[in-house]
């Protein structure tokens, strides 16, 4: 079946996109990157042809879903749009963002080109600050040995705190790996620690005041330190997608207004 713009716009439990994210035995994996980081070619080698197609519900961004068995469990991988952030300057970095920080999938598996690393790990922290159950996925190995790149797996492993597993999806290799990855992570068989990014020390004190009240507003459901984070950013487009969302924040809507409060604050008042 082929999803219709209109069925994409059906929403389950509240949510969008048809995902029944409440039954307990079907995991969600998000798949993010940056464009032409092999992201599709990973997501068509782990569904084939079980794929369903359509739009972002009320965008002109398109949806991909499919599903996959490994170890008798089923899952459900979402192809979020390519993009270089999660920052929201665009419909596409909207839609990954929200989907990871509102759906919050039982893991995000985030896919980066070994050939250019540096520019690619942005995402990958900025994802991490978001969610600790991520999976870094280094494609394009095959091109990364071309070029004389070493890439030491382990050691990245080691220093981001999350697995990372090689691959070159074009030719399948490393795909078994990151399906078995995936599964430890989503039963708790790994639990992927993401280092912590320290900030100047006005943005940490200010961490400080404001992260221990955002978490009794936000409960669980949202990292209350990448949310404070955003904020001292003055990002507004967050709050709004808060405000869109605020069915799942019990506590906030009974106070809404005190988050509010924090979005009328300017930054150099926050920081002051
Ligand atoms: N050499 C090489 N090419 C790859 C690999 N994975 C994907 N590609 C190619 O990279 C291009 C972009 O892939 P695509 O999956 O569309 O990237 P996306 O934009 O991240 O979804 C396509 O031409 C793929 O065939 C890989 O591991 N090695
Ligand atoms: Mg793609």
């Amino acid at each position: 079946m082929k999803l219709t713009h209109r069925s994409s716009e059906k929403k389950v439990n509240g949510r969008n996109n048809n995902i029944d994210f409440s039954d307990p035995n079907i995991k969600i994996i998000a798949l993010a990157g940056n464009p032409n980081t092999g992201k599709s070619t990973v997501f068509n080698s782990l569904t084939g042809l079980n794929q369903h197609t359509g739009n972002w519900a009320g965008k002109t961004v398109t949806h991909a879903k499919g599903s996959f068995y490994y170890r008798n469990q089923h899952y459900v991988l979402v192809d979020l749009p390519g993009t270089y952030s999660l920052l929201a300057n665009s419909v596409e970095e909207q839609v990954a963002r929200d989907f990871i920080c509102f759906n919050q999938p039982h893991a995000t598996i985030v896919v980066l080109d070994a050939t250019c690393l540096e520019r690619n790990l942005n995402l990958a922290l900025q994802i991490m600050e978001i969610t600790p159950h991520v999976i870094i996925c280094i494609n394009l190995l095959d091109e990364a040995q071309r070029k004389g790149y070493f890439i030491d797996l382990n050691s990245l492993n080691i220093q981001l705190g999350v697995p990372v597993v090689g691959t070159i999806a074009r030719e399948g290799k490393g795909l078994e790996h990151l399906k078995d990855i995936t599964y430890q992570v989503v039963n708790n068989l790994i639990t992927p620690k993401p280092a912590k990014l320290i900030y100047s020390s006005d943005i940490e004190r200010t961490l400080e005041k404001i992260t221990p009240q955002l978490e009794k507003l936000l409960g669980e459901r949202i990292n209350a330190r990448w949310v404070g984070l955003r904020l001292i950013d003055g990002d507004q487009s967050l709050l709004n997608a808060i405000y869109e969302h605020i069915d799942t924040f019990p506590e906030l809507k009974k106070e809404s207004e005190v988050l509010k409060h924090y979005g009328e604050t300017k930054q150099s008042n926050i920081l002051g």
